[in-house]
């Protein structure tokens, strides 16, 4: 029963007749190219294999052994070395690492990555385009536009998951690794088809039993699972795990047996996984151990690590979430969106060429609104990667249908015009604009061990468009919604219009009815961040802060009055943002302290836009649900009764959203609803 969920958007489910017969040639033969049984390329083969037979129905044979002459009619899979060593010359030279060749001519396909993982690509985009009724002749070199495409997952040993929705782990229980990888294989295989190169399978809020003897062994039997794909393994430290787990007094980053302790660690760890992706640490930031404690930086943190995995090619993924979660909310001028900038600017320069700094998107917290992170902008000479969140933590925890897709395009096209020059994000973290060598995304995701990998059938659509835009950012939101319904749900034109229609209107729905004009998703904060929650975030250190009172709203973040932040973006943005004339409406209260009586540039007030936006997006929501049911025997009866189970549960929540944000902010100004809707139900 679970096989409609498992296979995610690699279904390769039969092609409708009428499809069908655009295959004008089919090809008769696979060809792979240097390939051993754990080779990206042998698995490229599979696929492709596997992939003929559903779409089109042919079973074709692979030939493992490059001994045949590619007849004209077969799919030719493997590196462009392993092809020249065969064949003759074929320099492609605009590949890079990763990258691929793809040639499609009447029926026969040829398929050459620049490494055996960009032929794994290559392989599983053809699928990808014969699953969607297109044989086409094609010719296209596809590269990555950045070379970190990694996943992180907030796994526990012990098998819960850090804001999982899903079910437990794939990876661990019990303090160890599982035994059975099965889900762990099928986990890289979805991986691999978007392009993903590496996971950390553990929590941030790391455990330093990572590191037994006995849980190095288990991570090298994941790396061992995952190494076909092409999928690396990394892993999250806990900083004190010298102390922890070493038994050592101190775990100061610069103390000489601490070094010492890492040293071995690692080389312990490239013992058994010698491709190990790398390190990724939290420090010093919600409770977690961290360099301050000793006076040290977060850059000697940093560096301690780098050294350690640099003579084997690994990287430190070092995260820039890091803020005091005791701040005092009684200080006017206290940010916690200041606090990135402020513990790593002053550090640029001074991280090592392997360290990689991720930020995630916005200045606080995955909320359903922030404006891009200014930190982007202020550490020209460190390498940087974009934190986005697949796990729906804030957008209603995979209950609620939110299509991320166009909130992470927003960030990633938003240009911070670096000394007047532009910079957009994607530029930046793709090491394009500040000419650095790495970069790129990193995801965290929550799948688990429920049948549909996120407890949400849909939710899919946001891991697929994760994974297809760190490949490639300028593609569109919507028409990579679109892929992933064809190859999800097939090719009946109600359904892709359909679930078109409802993911496209998901963000801003929510955004309406959780939290609008930049004031933040208005969850509870303090504990579930799940439903509504306003007063939960005032009045404590958290820093996600309102400052509603009867009769104001929004934090001031203007640097003459406020906290400064909108001065931590270059000039020219900071312009736009410092002044309440110019800030855009959406993010009119993540900038100012206005009267509820403020009127935006829509002509409303602050508060009867409150009231309205919670209407509308609670309206919106209720569709959904109808919406669903027209499509009933178009898709299985199993995916489609659980979808709609979560989508009437979503109509339902969305009233009690906007019941509740109403209501509250009613009470607190005071101030009627022009429509009567509020108080009066
Ligand atoms: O959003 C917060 C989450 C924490 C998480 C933290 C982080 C892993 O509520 O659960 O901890 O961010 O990103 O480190």
């Amino acid at each position: 029963a679970g096989e409609n969920g498992l296979n995610g958007w690699l279904r390769y489910a039969s092609l409708p007749e009428a499809q069908r017969q655009q295959a004008t040639s089919i090809p008769s033969v696979i060809v792979a190219l240097n390939s051993t049984t754990t080779s990206p390329v042998y698995v490229a083969a599979q696929e492709l294999q596997a992939g003929i037979e559903g779409v089109l129905g042919a079973k074709l044979q692979v030939l493992h052994e490059p001994e045949v002459t590619a007849s004209s009619l077969s799919v030719l899979v493997g590196t462009v070395a392993a092809y020249t060593s065969k064949y003759g010359n074929r320099n492609i030279s605009s590949l890079i690492a990763d990258g691929y060749w793809l040639s499609v001519k009447a029926g026969s396909v040829i398929i050459l990555g620049q490494n055996e993982r960009g032929a794994l690509y290559g392989a599983f985009d053809y699928l990808s385009r014969i699953s969607q009724g297109n044989f086409a002749d094609v010719d296209v070199v596809s590269n990555p536009d950045a070379p970190i495409r990694w996943v992180n997952q907030w796994d526990n040993l012990e098998g819960t998951i850090e804001r999982g929705y899903a079910g437990p782990s794939i990876f661990f229980s019990d303090g160890l690794v599982v035994k059975n990888l099965t889900r762990v294989s099928q986990y890289a295989r979805l991986l691999a088809s978007l392009g993903i190169n590496a996971i950390v399978p553990n929590n941030v809020n790391a455990n330093p039993n990572l590191l037994t003897a006995e849980n190095i062994e288990g991570l090298g039997r994941i790396a061992d699972i995952m190494r076909p794909y092409g999928v690396q393994v990394g892993i999250s430290l806990n900083f004190a795990s010298p102390e922890r787990l070493g038994g050592l007094k101190t775990f100061d980053p610069l103390d000489a047996t601490v070094i010492k302790w890492w040293t071995e660690k690692t080389e312990a760890l490239y013992k058994r996984v010698p491709d190990l992706a790398g390190y990724l640490v939290k420090a010093n930031s919600e409770g977690q151990p961290g360099p301050l404690t000793y006076n040290r930086t977060l850059a000697d943190a940093a560096n301690l690590f780098a050294k350690a995995v640099q003579p084997f090619g690994g990287i430190v993924m070092f995260r820039a979430f890091v803020y005091n979660h005791l701040a005092d909310w009684t200080v006017w001028r206290a940010d916690r969106a200041n606090a990135a900038v402020e513990f790593f600017k002053h550090l640029d320069g001074k991280f090592l060429d392997n360290v990689v700094v991720q930020i995630k998107y916005g200045p606080i917290d995955f909320q359903v609104r922030e404006p891009a992170s200014p930190l982007f902008a202020n550490i020209p000479l460190t390498n940087t990667a974009i934190e986005l969140q697949i796990t729906q933590e804030y957008l209603g925890q995979q209950s609620h249908l939110v299509y991320v897709g166009p909130l992470w395009k927003e960030i990633l096209d938003f240009d911070l015009k670096v000394d007047g020059k532009p910079s957009a994000v994607r530029d930046i973290v793709a090491g394009r604009r500040f000419n650095k060598k790495l970069g790129g995304y990193a995801g965290v995701v929550n799948v688990g061990t429920n049948t549909s990998w996120l407890g949400s059938h849909l939710a899919m659509s946001n891991l697929y468009a994760y994974g297809r835009l760190a490949w490639n950012p300028k593609q569109d939101a919507q028409a990579l919604l679109q892929d992933w319904i064809r190859l999800s749900f097939g090719h009946d034109r109600s359904v892709l219009d359909t679930i078109t229609k409802i993911s496209m209107e998901s963000w801003p729905a929510y955004e309406n009815y959780s939290g609008n004009l930049g004031i933040q998703t208005l969850t509870d904060i303090l504990y579930t961040h799940f439903g509504p929650g306003p007063a939960s975030q005032d009045n404590n250190g958290w820093g996600q802060w309102t400052r509603a009172t009867s009769t104001h709203i929004g934090m001031d973040r203007t640097i003459a009055n406020g906290t400064g932040n909108a001065g931590q973006y270059p000039p020219e943005v900071a312009k736009v943002y410092d002044n309440i004339e110019t800030t855009p409406d959406n993010l009119i209260l993540w900038f100012h302290h206005v009267p509820y009586t403020h009127r935006l540039h829509s002509g409303k007030t602050v508060i009867q836009h409150f009231y309205d936006a919670h209407y509308e997006g609670a309206a919106v929501a209720q569709t959904f649900a109808p919406a669903w049911e027209s499509l009933r025997g178009k898709i299985d009866a199993q995916r489609f009764d659980e979808v709609l189970f979560r989508l009437k549960y979503q109509a339902g929540h969305a009233i009690v959203w906007r019941d509740n944000i109403c209501g509250f902010y009613h009470n607190l100004s005071g101030i009627p609803d022009e429509a009567k809707r509020v108080g009066n139900h």
